[in-house]
């Protein structure tokens, strides 16, 4: 079994920050300033989210925590099939794996073979999930850093199994839905006519619900969002002061769009790079959306990108979904 190492791909730390760099100065000098929220795990961000996961209204997790939880047998029916051919189990933006651990300790009690591949862009994230993962004895785990369809493109070319991909945790609410049918279709075209998608999403309910699950009372989501200005700081020599930028969260029940702003409390010029970058007061950065959906948006969205949807697994409240779709 080679180790992650010997399959990462040259990715220097430089080209990182390069990218990094280019990403911040061109979102930060365009008309409607906004940064992506990828950048928001750097370690102290993958921490902050650690404990929004555990914020009393922050649901989400909990929501599909209890469907990996209570419904592990049945969401292992659905994706051994009957072949019991070995397969990857790729998970796009790993994470912790708190959820994947539920799945992965059910499939492992069955005479299936399969290797586990976490891909995240954090590094970070991936050695501690590799070391949360040391007591499921006899774990074939391959963890790959990078951008989700790079490491989908690796995973491929290391093995012909049959694939079965995990996208759990809302992480495709995290892009706008133009862009999540984009990634759609394109995870279609990665696969092949038999692999299987394993997908969460976060489903439309009570505004206020989903608005107080981003406005924490704690401040954790605050200081979550807050954390991109610090990054961009120390990685690329910015002098943001914290103090004169707000958190600012909205929710549009009629789209399903939950936004998350940056607004500048007075008018001043920061420097980012040597780059100066002017604000208004009031002036906003758009930094993140978390994108709700209703069941019809998703059988849309699947029959577009040309999956069959299969099987769907609620949590009790009906807040979350975790759909099967088959290539
Ligand atoms: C990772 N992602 C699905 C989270 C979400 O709910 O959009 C990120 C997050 N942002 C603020 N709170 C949680």
């Amino acid at each position: 079994m080679p180790t992650a190492h010997d399959l990462q791909p040259d990715v220097r730390e430089e080209d990182r920050v390069l990218q990094f760099r280019e990403d911040v100065l061109k979102g930060l000098k365009s008309g409607t300033k906004r940064l992506s929220s990828k950048y928001f795990y750097d370690a102290k961000g993958d921490a902050l989210f650690q404990q929004i996961m555990h914020c009393p209204e922050y649901y989400v997790t909990r929501c599909e925590l209890e469907i990996f939880r209570g419904q592990a047998a049945d969401l292992v029916r659905a994706i051994t099939m009957k072949d019991k051919q070995p397969f990857d189990l790729i998970e796009l933006g790993a994470g912790d794996g708190i959820k994947s651990r539920h799945l992965l300790r059910a499939l492992q009690e069955q005479p299936c073979e399969f290797t586990y591949i976490p891909v995240d862009i954090s590094g970070n994230i991936l050695s501690y999930l590799e070391e949360s993962l040391a007591d499921l004895n006899g774990l074939n785990i391959l963890c790959l850093e990078g951008e989700y369809f790079d490491m989908l493109a690796e995973a491929t070319k290391i093995s012909a199994n049959r694939k079965v991909v995990l996208f759990l945790g809302a992480n495709i609410g995290n892009m706008p839905v133009y862009e999540a049918e984009k990634f759609c279709d394109q995870l279609r075209n990665a696969l092949q006519p038999g692999d299987i998608v394993l997908m969460g999403f976060d489903l439309k309910k009570n505004p206020q619900t989903i608005l107080n699950a981003y406005n924490d009372e704690a401040g954790i989501t605050r200081d979550f969002n807050l954390n991109l200005l610090t990054r961009i700081n120390r990685e690329l020599d910015g002098n943001f002061d914290l103090d004169t930028f707000t958190h600012y969260q909205t929710y549009d029940p009629e789209t399903g769009a939950c936004k998350s702003y940056l607004v500048s409390s007075t008018e001043q010029t920061v420097t980012v790079a040597g780059t100066p970058i002017s604000f208004q007061e009031g002036e906003w950065i758009f930094t993140e959306v978390s994108q709700k959906y209703s069941m019809k948006e998703i059988e849309v969205l699947a029959a577009n990108s040309g999956f069959s949807m299969d099987t769907t697994f609620f949590d009790s409240k009906r807040w979350f979904v975790d759909v099967i779709w088959i290539a």
